[in-house]
């Protein structure tokens, strides 16, 4: 078993740090390191939390994660801001609002920034969900900032998924838009302090007669006020429903089937991926790019020969010898 793998089933907090990093920076050893913690995750209860920047994602993970804490339950929180580059932005608001968080061992807190691609980060974070599960915390929160395609896919990576909303015109509509209202289980109207939550619960109400009349689930609104703490057991409340829907559904297996076969092509791609970048220097290539220089050969041709090339380097091991 790869050391850093041992640790972390150990629950060495450095160990788990330092396998984050690989998953972020592409090290060679991530993939041994997935392997082996593979078998050693915990049940791990993951939940989704996105919505626009300012939605109060953070005040309303920080009250839950003190909540949890209450109730003995162990808890990781990753963070995603693409919008973030570095560690400033969003993400140091975030440190602020998660503060009495830091200093707790049974929480643990990680902002993935961006290190690469969109597509990398929600590869990678989807990644350091697994890790923070092999090392054992009993519920694992992904914040997302914004409603795009990257942020979509890390929330396929959650068991549940809550979209945070304010009171005020637009939201919903926009929401619906985007396509995040149809992968949210709940919906959270943070800031309900402010005028207009009961017309957006009304709102939100109505576009789901509309989009979800028959399905099995049916999404609640909660109203939190995560300023003042308000709504914070009635949202777990509401998670842990739908947990147990998952389960009595068989929902959830077939969620989580999903995913291991969406991270199997995650992996296939990646790994194609650095295939390609690698063999840039093969004879091959550098011979192709001369042909096409020349005029000898149009990009197409050379792109398949390449591929049919590459594929026929490793034999199947059902040919026959005469097949
Ligand atoms: N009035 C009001 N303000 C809130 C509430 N929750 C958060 N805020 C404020 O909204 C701002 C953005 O909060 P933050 O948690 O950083 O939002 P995030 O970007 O979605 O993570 C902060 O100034 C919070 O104090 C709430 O329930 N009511
Ligand atoms: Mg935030």
């Amino acid at each position: 078993m790869h050391p850093l793998a041992e640790r972390i089933i150990q629950k060495d907090v450095r160990a788990l740090a330092r396998a984050i990093s690989y998953v972020e920076d592409q090290h060679p050893d991530r993939l041994a390191l997935l392997k082996d913690v593979h078998a050693y995750q915990k049940q791990s209860y993951i939940i989704g939390i996105t919505g626009r920047p300012g939605a109060g994602k953070s005040s309303l993970v920080s009250e839950l994660v003190a909540f949890l804490r209450r109730q003995n339950l162990t808890v990781g929180i990753v963070a995603v801001d693409p919008t973030s580059p570095f560690t400033g932005g969003a993400i140091l608001g975030d440190r602020v609002r998660m503060s009495p968080h830091y200093t707790d061992p049974g929480v643990y807190i990680r902002s993935m920034g961006t290190r690469g691609s969109l597509g990398g980060l929600a590869r990678a974070t989807k990644e350091a969900v697994r890790l923070i599960a092999a090392f054992g915390k009993d519920v694992i929160i992904i914040e997302t900032v914004g409603v795009g395609q990257s942020e979509l896919d890390i929330m396929h990576a959650a068991d549940s998924v809550a979209l945070v909303l304010n009171p005020g015109a637009g939201d919903v509509v926009q929401a619906f838009k985007a396509g995040i209202m149809e992968i949210a289980d709940l919906y959270v109207i943070n800031k309900a302090d402010l005028p207009g939550a009961e017309k957006m619960k009304a709102e939100i109400e109505h576009m789901l007669d509309l989009v979800k009349h028959d399905a099995p689930w049916r999404p609640p609104i909660v109203k939190t006020v995560s300023t003042k703490k308000e709504g914070i057991a009635e949202l777990w409340q509401t998670l842990a429903d739908h947990r147990r829907y998952l389960v009595r559904s068989g929902e959830g297996q077939r969620r989580q089937n999903l995913r291991a076969v969406a991270e199997m092509l995650d992996v296939l791609k990646h790994q194609w991926q650095v295939f390609i970048k690698a063999k840039q220097q093969a004879p091959e290539f550098l011979r192709a790019k001369e042909e096409i220089a020349a005029g000898q050969k149009d990009p197409y041709t050379a792109a398949e020969e390449l591929f049919s090339a590459w594929l026929k380097l490793k034999e199947p091991d059902h040919t026959t010898p005469d097949g």
